[in-house]
């Protein structure tokens, strides 16, 4: 057998998934120094991995797992029964029971733990890029990368039909993955230096009492850096009209403002805003962006207050108005992009 088979085996036997990049290439390295595949199997019993998914299970918890995992099936009772025995008298390792079981696997069971290294293997191989190999870590990519594989059985079409989607497989698993996550920071009524982290962090100032009065705690004052990933700023207002057109954001991708008054959003000066949302007003909107960043507003009750966006790039205005109000005007002026404005009664 060749090592990066063997090494797809282990990764399946124990944890029902592809193998991850930089994994493949240090067991294969283990491997090739001890000269035995055998040899290093025990090791994956040492791994956080293999704790999170077996530590506190019964022994024969672990042995029915193995065989899921290897051939989509539960152990027969005998099989069950013996290696179960072999565990619990320490006369096997884990390791040894799962290599035991992997290399005596018969007739459809071969086929099946064949096919599932081949698709293991090209769901490795697909893992080419930067934010792939980062991102298929932690334990909900791997949940993804396990269901994959799960549909991988003896079938030989099942295998054709995960090799059609392994590149899916992939970037769900890495959409899944807990290394994006960011933070969530609360704006203060005080000046707040924001510094995100490198995920996707969501920052949300919103009206806060402070010596009987409400405070917007996004302030003309207040520094944001969003830093690297998606994030998001999140302003929300139940009792002021909300006024942006100060402040320093830099490096927050997504805008999203909600207010129960009047709302001005000047993003002109922020950089890296891909999109500004008004999505709630109790009033007259003012929203104006950089020829870089799609205006969208909605959800809008204007009263006699106007609705005007100014500048931005693709701008979308979502209305509805209020039978027997008069309203003030909607414009829309300067966008870079495509303009979309939708008007019902
Ligand atoms: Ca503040
Ligand atoms: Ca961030
Ligand atoms: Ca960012």
């Amino acid at each position: 057998m060749a090592t990066n088979t063997d090494i797809q085996k282990m990764y399946i036997a124990y944890f029902g998934r592809a193998a991850d990049v930089s994994g493949l290439a240090y067991w294969t390295n283990q491997v090739t120094l001890a000269n035995s595949s055998e040899a290093v199997i025990n090791a994956f019993s040492a791994s956080a991995e293999y704790a999170d998914n077996y530590a506190g299970k019964s022994n024969e918890f672990i042995v029915n797992s193995l065989y899921n995992n290897l051939f989509g099936r539960d152990a027969e009772v005998d099989g069950l029964l013996y290696w179960t025995a072999k565990l619990n008298d320490g006369t096997f390792s884990v390791g040894n029971v799962a290599w035991a079981i992997m290399v005596g696997a018969q007739n459809e069971d071969v086929l099946a733990l064949g096919n599932k290294a081949t698709a293991a293997q090209a769901f490795t191989d697909a893992m080419d890029t930067t934010d792939e190999i980062i991102g298929y870590s932690g334990a909900d990519a791997a949940a993804e990368a396990k269901a994959w594989l799960a549909t991988v059985t003896d079938d030989s079409a099942t295998l054709t039909a995960a090799l059609a989607t392994v590149d899916t497989a992939v970037a769900d698993a890495v959409a899944a993955s807990d290394v994006n996550a960011g933070q969530t920071f609360m704006l203060t009524t005080n000046v707040d230096t924001i510094t995100g982290t490198a995920g996707n962090d969501i920052i949300i100032g919103e009206d806060l009492q402070l010596n009987g009065a409400n405070i917007q705690s996004f302030g003309a004052l207040d520094s944001i850096d969003g830093g690297a990933g998606a994030d998001t700023l999140k302003i929300l207002d139940q009792n002021n009209a909300i006024n942006v057109a100060g402040s320093n954001v830099s490096n927050v991708e997504t805008v999203i403002i909600q207010g129960a008054a009047a709302v001005t959003a000047n993003t002109t000066n922020w950089t890296g805003v891909e999109t500004l949302n008004v999505t709630q007003s109790g009033g007259a909107v003012a929203a104006t962006a950089a020829a870089t960043t799609d205006i969208n507003v909605s959800g809008a009750v204007l009263g006699a207050g106007t609705l005007a966006t100014t500048n931005g790039k693709d701008v979308s205005v979502t209305h509805a108005g209020v039978n027997g109000t008069a309203e003030g005007a909607i414009s829309v002026n300067g966008a870079a992009g495509a303009v979309s404005v939708t008007t019902t009664n």
